[in-house]
């Protein structure tokens, strides 16, 4: 059987210049199943034990040699393709990186930094609460007894089930539940504003049943009209960056402030476009409403526990987002929740900066 050493110097031979696919071929002529090598081995059994000492170690050290050939050869072509790909494709470690896309803060969040910020300087502390209250929390405390329309099921989010006390459980309306709170909790003087989210049963173009709210409150003596009306403008200018904002108060109506005012702002057009400040009363001039406002009803203090001949205050309300969306220039609500980086870049929001009035990187 001279031919067992020529078929494995032909199949070496054939190996030694194959590229990757005719090695596979190779393999499957010579060790597959239908293959010569292994047509031979198949021969053994038929053999005499004499013949089979003799043939066997030829046989199988062929289909050894061809084995070891293919994967050395295999290895060697692959090796030689990762070499000539890393030589190929050099990498320009000094080039920029690809841009990913990036995101930056909410507007909204942005807003409710600003605000903590600027009352921070006015002394007032940053409080929350929880968004699912108790009827007495978010509306009784407040001078609205059961028969009021706010507490109506068409308005406010009720939950099914009454907690342990045996009250109606809501989303909270606004966040007064949390000046309530902390009126109970702490003793005057009280400085705190309260953003957060608020929930009310309403949604169209200009309303989203979830919704964010900033509340002011001060708690002290001697408190009058006159430290809200300061605390506004002064809050407002620092808000909007600009010195020449008026405010006008209008007489109003709410439960838990008497008496209660409205709080206009002038704006002005530049450029076509509303913008908060300037004289209100000249040929591009209006007045804006933007927060809600008053005194501390003496009821609301009285609920709390505190005597309303020894303390007073004044508290406020206002929307965040409608606050984000005046200062940035923003006329779509429901750009709020869509989530698109497109629209943050367009208004100047990138992960490492947040629009200013004047636009520049630290302004
Ligand atoms: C508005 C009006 C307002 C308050 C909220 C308040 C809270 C307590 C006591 C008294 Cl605990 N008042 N909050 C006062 C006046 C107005 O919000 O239009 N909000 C969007």
């Amino acid at each position: 059987m001279a031919d067992v050493e020529q078929l494995q110097q032909d199949y070496l031979a054939q190996i030694a210049g194959a590229d990757l696919a005719g090695l596979e071929e190779i393999r499957i002529a010579a060790l597959g199943k239908q293959g010569a090598i292994s047509g031979l081995l198949k021969t053994l059994g038929a053999m005499s034990a004499e013949e089979r000492q003799e043939q066997g170690p030829r046989i199988n050290g062929a289909r050894e040699a061809v084995t070891t050939a293919i994967a050395a050869r295999k290895d060697a072509l692959e090796s030689a393709a990762l070499n000539a790909r890393l030589a190929a494709e050099a990498i320009d470690l000094t080039l920029p990186a690809a841009a990913t896309p990036q995101g930056s803060v909410h507007p909204v969040s942005q807003v409710m930094d600003e605000l903590a910020e600027i009352f921070a300087d006015l002394g007032f502390a940053v409080a929350t609460g929880p968004e699912i209250e108790s009827g007495w929390y978010n509306f009784t405390a407040l001078n609205m007894p059961e028969t009021h329309p706010a507490r109506a099921m068409h308005d406010t989010f009720y939950f099914p089930d009454r907690n342990a006390a045996g009250e109606e459980m809501l989303l909270r309306t606004h966040t007064s539940p949390v000046q309530i709170r902390t009126m109970m909790a702490q003793k005057p003087p009280i400085r705190i504003i309260a953003p957060g989210r608020t929930y009310r049963s309403d949604s169209d173009a200009t309303h989203t049943p979830m919704f964010h709210q900033v509340e002011g409150l001060v708690i002290d003596k001697d408190i009058t009209m006159a430290h809200l009306k300061w605390t506004l403008e002064t809050f407002v200018k620092a808000f909007f960056e600009r010195d020449d904002i008026v405010l006008r108060l209008r007489p109003s109506y709410f439960p838990f402030t008497e008496p209660s005012a409205e709080v206009d702002v002038g704006f002005t057009v530049e450029k076509g476009k509303r913008v908060i400040g300037g004289d209100p009363t000249g040929p591009n001039g209006g007045w804006m409403e933007i927060l809600g406002s008053g005194m501390v009803n003496p009821k609301v203090i009285e609920h709390c526990g505190l005597d309303p001949d020894e303390w007073q205050g004044f508290a406020f309300g206002c929307g965040i987002d409608r606050l984000a969306m005046l200062k940035y220039g923003m006329d779509d609500l429901r750009a709020f929740f869509d989530g698109d980086l497109r629209w943050l870049k367009h208004y100047g929001f990138s992960s490492l900066d947040v629009p200013t009035l004047s636009g520049g990187v630290g302004a």
